[in-house]
Order: C-alpha cells, then structure tokens, then sequence
C-alpha cells in the first residue's frame, strides 16, 4: 500500500490524519528505541515489524474491504471474549486496547486522570480520531474484569460480558450462561446463526493460533534463548491485531529460522544475564517498556505471564466435543480458567507463576504493574509470599507508558541485578 493510499484510507474511515502523524511519528520512534533496538535479531521478524507499521495501514484497509463485502466486526477490550464464537458467526474480534502514551491525555474528555493507562491510552485514541478502527466496527463488546473498565462501558454504553469474580460451581455456570448470550449477540448482529461445523473450524484456527505462539514461547526455555523477550513480546501483541492465517504463517517461518538458530548455536542475547518471568498487566502494542528497560540493562525476559504472554495462549480449548452444547462448554470452561487477578481468590495464577519458574528456570520475577491497576498491585503481594517460599527475588515495578521515568527505573533495576549476581557470574 502507497503512502498516498494509506492515507486516503485512514480519511475515509475518519481520522484526523495531523493528529495520527503525530501518534505515528512517536509511536515509530520508541518502536526503533526499544524493540528494534534489540541485536541480532531473528530475520523472520520483520514480518512482525511490518505487521506492527500495517495495524494503522494495510489491516485497516483488510479490515474496511472485509466490512464492504458484508463482513460484522467487534471491537474487545480483554482476552475474556471468546473469538472462536464471534468468529464462528461470521464477526471479526477487533482487540482494541492502547499501549502508546501520545493519546493518554485526550481521555481526559470523559475519564479522570487517575485511572490506568490503557483505559486512557485506548480511550484517548478513540477521543483523538486517530483510532482507525472507530468507525470499523458494528459494536463495542466490554466485560466486568477491574472497576475502571465496567464504569468505561457503562459510561460509553457498550455491550458488557459479565466475567464472575469467583471460581465456584454458581460462576462456572453464570459464565456458560454469559459465553452463551454472547453467541446469540454475535448471531443477531451478522444475521449467521453458529453451527457445530462452523464452531469446529474456529476452534482449530484460534488453537492453531495459541499453539504457533506455545511453540514460539518454548525457544525461550533454553539457556540460551535464540528469540529475546522484546521480540516475543512484539509477536504476542502481533497476534491480537492480525488476521489469524497470516499471524499463524509468519509464527512458521520464525519457528522455523529459530530451530536453525539452535542448530547454528545463535543466542538472541550476548550475554547470559539473568532469567527474568515479567508477571502482571498486559503490555498492549505500542508499549514495551519495561521489557526494554530490563533487557538493555543485562537482564533477560525468558517468559511473560500476563494477557501479552502465556495468560493469552497457555490453555486450549477442548478440541473433543462433536455437539454445540459440548463446544461452547468448552469454551467457557476455556476462558474460565484464565487467571486474572479480578478473581477472588486467585490461586491458579499463582500455581501457574510457580510452575513457569520451574520451567523457564526463573531466576527473578518483575511484576509490571500499570499505575492505578489496583488488583494486580494488590495481588503482587500474595504473589511474593509464594515467591519467599522459594527464595526467588522480586520487584515490583508500577508505571504508566510514558519514558519519564526510565532512569530511575534502570537505577531499580540494577540494584535487582545485584540481587540476582551469584546467576551472572
Ligand atoms: S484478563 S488483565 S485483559 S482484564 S491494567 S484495564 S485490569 S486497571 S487489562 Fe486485563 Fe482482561 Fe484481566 Fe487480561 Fe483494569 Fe488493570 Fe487497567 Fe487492565
């Protein structure tokens, strides 16, 4: 696509193109400081970097084209949303959520300052007119996860999932009954009713999609990881904004340059810093900070327990179910066990987090925490107390997406790595 095209597509889908060149021209230059900054990076990732640049470029285009055939789409805001059954009716799952710091302070239109940054930064995208997917989506489809997000869709008037706060038998079935009214909102606003055969298919093709990330994600098990963790974290946030068999295909190629790398003996890294697990809040494209800032300061991410990493692709939904009723129980029964921390109490996040340390051989966890994110503020502390047990460092880190404070930051970080400096040497 010609500049020239890309930019008459994002004025007809309503963007104000002097205030998206400047979203653009920051969102490119932190892109170059801190992913790209990254050495020897694997070749096959710069089918990531393009799909970074083609989610205000081509993807809209893809996305307008979908539309004028006929094409429903949604957009969502968490990982709660079943897509195997929006797409099963024929609806595109548009996954919204900002991670760049330009548009926070347009939020202030409706929101106060003092709520996390993504609810500002997405908010601030859509208030700005430089979100391209505003106007490319038939409805907007929230859930009860944190405070400051159901108040968001009720204030904005938005379609709410209510996500149960409590594992008992009484959610369970609460959330089958919600995974179910979601199926008919999505039926009635395409006019496609969803059959067994129709959900089958988006059952493989969305676990397709978790597995290519799985696989992905076990290259960094080794000592020597040969894909660094600013890199992993780009193909995760790549997999929430792409079409799924072109994500999928770009996820081969790299699988596939990354087994040479093991067989050729290439780190991703040159030194074996430290093996870090980043625990918490999602990291949504656009921000990679505190990635960057611990990588470029010695340390590596080996693997990411937030909705950007494993809390994304770690459970597949049950592929054995031949009958409707037996697919979308599994599918409930899927995203019922994603462990996010409005659920009282959490305990499976915490099995989970002890379990990737021992699989990744942890040396130190990082919680990546966004500013007035209370419950994965709050949780990070019972989250320690299972970390003491095992005698694993941590540090919390609580931040917003802008650079203001990368220097104090690295200053934190490296007293940490003196916590971690028996591992280095
Ligand atoms: S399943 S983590 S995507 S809710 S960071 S808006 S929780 S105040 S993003 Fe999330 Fe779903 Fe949970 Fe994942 Fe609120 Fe916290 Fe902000 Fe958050």
């Amino acid at each position: 696509m010609t500049t020239m095209d890309t930019r008459e597509l994002l004025q007809k889908v309503g963007v104000n193109l002097e205030l998206h060149d400047q979203l653009i021209a920051y969102n490119n230059k932190l892109f170059e400081a801190t992913i790209r900054s990254a050495p020897n990076r694997p070749a096959a990732m710069e089918y990531f970097d393009s799909a970074f640049h083609a989610s205000h470029s081509s993807r809209v285009g893809e996305i307008l084209d979908y539309r004028t055939r006929g094409g429903k789409s949604i957009g969502t805001f968490c990982i709660y949303v079943p897509d195997e059954i929006a797409l099963a009716a024929g609806v595109l799952p548009i996954p919204l959520c900002g991670g760049s710091h330009w548009p926070v302070d347009y939020a202030d239109k409706m929101f106060p300052r003092d709520i996390c940054p993504l609810i500002r930064s997405t908010f601030g995208m859509a208030f700005s007119e430089t979100c391209p997917y505003k106007k490319l989506k038939d409805a907007s489809v929230g859930e009860t996860t944190c405070d400051v997000k159901k108040k968001a869709w009720d204030l904005l008037g938005f379609e709410v999932m209510e996500v149960p706060q409590k594992k008992a038998a009484v959610d369970r079935d609460l959330w089958l009954s919600e995974v179910i009214r979601f199926r008919s909102f999505v039926e009635k606003l395409s006019g496609i009713t969803v059959t067994a055969d129709r959900l089958k298919e988006t059952i493989k093709l969305v676990n397709k999609r978790r597995r290519v990330l799985q696989t992905v994600n076990d290259f960094r098990r080794l000592p020597n990881p040969p894909i660094s963790g600013l890199d992993a974290l780009l193909v995760s946030q790549i997999a929430l904004s792409q079409d799924i068999q072109i994500f999928i295909s770009g996820c081969e190629r790299l699988i596939e340059e990354l087994h040479q790398r093991i067989k050729q003996g290439i780190s991703a890294y040159q030194h074996a810093g430290p093996r870090i697990l980043v625990a918490g809040t999602p990291s949504p494209m656009g921000n990679a900070k505190v990635h960057y800032a611990l990588e470029s300061s010695g340390l590596r991410v080996v693997a990411d327990e937030s909705c950007t990493g494993m809390r994304y692709y770690r459970d597949l939904v049950d592929e054995s179910p031949a009958d409707l009723d037996g697919m979308m129980k599994a599918i409930a029964d899927r995203y019922f066990s994603i462990d996010c921390s409005c659920f009282s109490p959490n305990k499976e996040r915490i099995e989970n987090i002890l379990r990737t340390i021992d699989e990744y051989d942890i040396d130190g966890v990082v919680h990546n925490i966004l500013s007035f994110c209370h419950t994965y503020n709050v949780e990070a502390g019972i989250v320690d107390k299972a970390l003491a047990k095992i005698e694993i460092p941590s540090l919390k880190i609580v931040t917003d997406y802008s650079f203001e404070d990368i220097e104090q930051l690295r200053v934190r970080i490296e007293s940490f790595s003196e916590l971690l400096k028996p591992v280095m040497t």
